[in-house]
């Protein structure tokens, strides 16, 4: 009996210890077409490819399409990143990306109905962002962030209403390879593709709070493990997340199959004549 207490203690420990580690449990996987971005207001999930938006009902039916979304919009632009959703409203981080770096960026707006265009927050260039891989809207604080995949050393915070650039908050240390971010509870979550495919490694989810008490921008905002994704299928590329506050749920996109090295495709692993995009649902 006091051989199985003290098993016992040992065992329990342990076993919380690890349900901490993973904060939200997979419910269900479901493939898409687009390897950017996700987003949902609830009702529907929108996907991002590089040049297409899609919109999803809950059930992963393809509902609507748009594959010129770069219509009407200002100058020129070849890539789009990770998406958010607020208001009747697609937020999409957009730029000219070439030469290993981004020109024009701006956070394109489009109608959530129609996927079409209707205006663009334009990026302030002096704030020192070189890429936008993509985007949060912060609802509650009025604001959306975006991030850069070349020089993620900070996340950069835009005005909803009026479009005027806010400021950066400095992130230490820092994630590298950022490709979404999504606010949950209040705190940034950053999806990073710092596992490496060829290596089997699982990529990445960082967490961090990037306002003070007095709910101010802070300079520097500390990063935190948040989640191995080592849920996947397979390792590969993670992408863009998002988060419904209503359902508690976690929406993370990841591609699998292609072999991509240094950002160029070769080829495709063992058992795979694609590339697959899916969005891992997690519930809390
Ligand atoms: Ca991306
Ligand atoms: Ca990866």
């Amino acid at each position: 009996m006091k051989r199985l207490y003290l098993l016992l203690l040992l065992v329990l420990p342990l076993s919380c210890h690890r349900s901490t580690e993973k904060p939200f449990v997979l419910k269900e996987v479901i493939e898409v077409a687009g390897r950017q971005g996700v987003a949902t207001d609830g009702t529907y999930y929108y996907v991002s490819g590089s040049t297409a938006l899609y919109q999803y009902d809950l059930s992963g039916r393809l509902v609507a399409s748009n594959e010129e979304p770069f219509e009407g919009m200002n100058g020129p632009v070849n890539h789009i990143g990770d998406i958010d959703v607020h208001d009747g409203e697609i937020y999409v981080g957009c730029e000219y990306f070439m030469d290993g770096k981004g020109e024009n960026i701006q956070v394109a707006v489009y109608d959530a109905k129609t996927l079409r265009y209707v205006r663009a927050i334009p990026w302030e260039p002096a704030s020192g962002q070189v890429e936008c891989c993509g985007l949060a809207v912060d609802a509650a604080r009025g604001h959306v962030w975006m991030a850069d995949w070349v020089d993620g050393h900070a996340l950069y915070c835009y005005d909803l209403k009026t479009s005027a650039y806010l400021g950066r908050t400095e992130l230490t240390p820092v994630p590298a390879l950022q490709q979404g971010i999504c606010v949950v509870e209040g705190k940034m979550l950053i999806s990073c593709d710092d596992g490496d495919a060829e290596k089997d490694e699982a990529d990445r989810l960082y967490v961090c709070e990037l306002y003070d008490s007095a709910g101010h921008l802070r300079e520097k905002a500390e990063t935190e493990l948040f989640r191995e994704m080592t849920d996947f299928r397979r390792t590969g590329e993670i992408e863009g997340l998002t988060y419904d506050e209503d359902r508690k749920e976690l929406t993370v996109l990841s591609n699998r199959g292609a072999r991509i090295i240094l950002g160029m495709p070769r080829g495709f692993y063992e058992g795979y004549d694609r590339e697959i995009h899916e969005l891992y649902v997690y519930s809390k």
